[in-house]
């Protein structure tokens, strides 16, 4: 089976990326042995995602990709976006940032927001990125077990359910990542057809 590094510490993410390409085998950077912190100080989803994917090319040589997602709230004029992961706190705490998401959004009644993945492949040297998104609203009471993150509170435009009641393919067939992966995977697969 071919291989591909998938630059990511979130377990959650690898388990989807794993979902949505089967064809792959996906090594995450545990499975590579690779534990150091990334320090994602971009500006932008794209910026992050590339300084992700550029630091474990440097490190491995290897062909690889990197995903960074951010939710961004119309309301609170594209927050948290960028910061989505440390919203509320310095670590990756996501029952924290849904409250501190909420709080902010008390009495709000314009709820429309988005989640924007930007992915960043390096291969043989070149980079290429992929963009995915999905339009939505957030609740006011979180719903649902599944997922993680922010998605109790996000139902996707077209839906009554939240991300957190889909199961992982019904997530992944309308989801910002199953759409920006889903254009990596025609890019590779267009690759190896030529
Ligand atoms: P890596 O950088 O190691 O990939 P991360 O968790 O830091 O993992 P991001 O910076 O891309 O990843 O994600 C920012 C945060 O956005 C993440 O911690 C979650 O809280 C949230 N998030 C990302 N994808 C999500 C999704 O599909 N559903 C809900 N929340 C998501």
């Amino acid at each position: 089976m071919r291989k591909l590094i998938f630059a990511t510490h979130n377990t959650h993410k690898l388990t989807e990326i794993r979902q949505i390409l089967p064809e792959w085998e996906i090594l995450g950077l545990t499975d590579i042995g690779l534990h150091d912190e990334i320090i994602e100080n971009g500006q932008t989803l794209e910026a992050n995602a590339e300084i992700k994917a550029d630091y474990v090319y440097r490190k491995t040589g290897v062909s690889c990709f990197a995903d960074d997602t951010g939710l961004e709230v119309e309301a609170l004029n594209g927050a948290p976006g960028v910061h989505s992961a440390r919203y509320a706190t310095n670590g990756h705490d996501f029952k924290a940032n849904m409250d501190k998401l909420l709080k902010e959004m008390t009495g709000i009644d314009k709820r429309g927001a988005r989640f924007r993945t930007s992915v960043c492949l390096i291969l043989n040297d070149e980079k290429h990125f992929f963009e995915g998104i999905v339009y939505g609203q957030i609740i006011t009471v979180p719903r649902g077990d599944e997922g993680f993150g922010y998605d109790p509170v996000f139902v996707p435009d077209g839906y009554t359910k939240t991300f957190a009641e889909m199961d992982a393919e019904e997530k992944n067939s309308i989801s910002h990542r199953g759409m920006a992966v889903s254009k990596l995977q025609d890019f590779l697969l267009n690759l190896l057809l030529y």
